[in-house]
């Protein structure tokens, strides 16, 4: 077992748990990852996953050891760590509680996920220039469209660490907190993120995400188009009743 899930009423806890290798993403590890949570997505009484790994790494980047001995023709004929986008296409909420290393992939990973938190003492980087390779899940793209080309050369050209403070201060994370509070900032962001209407909160992260692809026109088109159609949810019913009665709104995730 590469990594231990845990249930925590609406919301899912994923451990990444291989710590003589800091957590090191190899393919058994997204696997299981993957397999475990893309049947949870389809439960509309999970409402949020958490991914998480240790005090020390959240992940140090893709299995180094697994990798440095393949040919060209195992990676394409592997597609190796394409399964990862099945990951990004999850559509529950996902947070990623970082703290320590998130380097390369764990980087890459952190930005899959919708909601970054991190420790003020995590490191953010991608380093694989120092291996003599470049981000291969997303590092090139993700991280520019999330901080700008300025940062992303940064980092990517010169394969240097940088705080939670910073990660925070350029847009990469969402939050950078004292580590002791971690679990707790991240246990409420997560619980108030699964108590809300998971059609709503599909629905929120999908034209987020869409930002990321189109245009300006095309997206508030899209996003007006997602709006108007969860006026057919039972949770827009309630949520707008519950307002105007002046009582909290019991979402049903339909
Ligand atoms: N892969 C495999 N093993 C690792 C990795 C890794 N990424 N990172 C650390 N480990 C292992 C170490 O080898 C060491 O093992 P051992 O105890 O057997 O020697 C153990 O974890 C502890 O590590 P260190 O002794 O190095 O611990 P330090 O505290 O001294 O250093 C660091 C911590 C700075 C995090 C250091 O371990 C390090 O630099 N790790 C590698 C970071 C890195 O380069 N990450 C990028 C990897 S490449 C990548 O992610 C590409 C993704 C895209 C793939 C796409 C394919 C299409």
């Amino acid at each position: 077992m590469r990594v231990r899930f845990e249930r925590a009423g609406r919301v899912v806890w994923a451990h990444l748990d291989r710590p003589k290798v800091l957590n090191a993403l190899d393919t058994a590890l997204m696997e299981e990852l993957v397999g475990t949570l893309k049947p949870l997505d389809e439960d509309p009484e999970v409402g949020c996953f958490v991914i998480t790994g240790s005090e020390r790494a959240f992940a140090a980047g893709a299995d180094i050891s697994e990798m440095a001995d393949k040919t060209v023709s195992d990676m394409v004929s592997e597609d190796y760590f394409g399964g990862w986008e099945a990951f990004a296409a999850l559509r529950t909420p996902k947070v990623a509680a970082v703290s320590g290393f998130a380097l390369g992939g764990g980087c890459e990973l952190a930005m899959m996920c919708d909601l970054v938190i991190a420790a003020d003492t995590a490191k953010f980087g991608q380093p694989e220039i120092t291996l003599g390779v470049i981000p291969g899940i997303g590092g090139t793209q993700r991280l520019t469209r999330l901080v700008g080309k300025a940062k992303a050369m940064d980092l990517i050209l010169t394969g240097r660490l940088i705080d939670a403070v910073e990660a925070e201060r350029i847009g990469l994370i969402s939050r950078a907190v004292p580590a002791d509070t971690l679990l707790a900032e991240v246990t409420e962001a997560a619980t108030r993120i699964a108590g809300y209407g998971k059609i709503a909160a599909m629905a929120a992260r999908d034209c987020v995400d869409r930002a990321l692809e189109t245009g300006l026109a095309d997206g508030i088109r899209y996003e007006r188009r997602v709006f108007h159609s969860l006026f057919a949810t039972a949770d827009q019913k309630e949520g707008m009743r519950a307002f105007l009665d002046k009582r909290k709104p019991s979402f049903e995730g339909r």
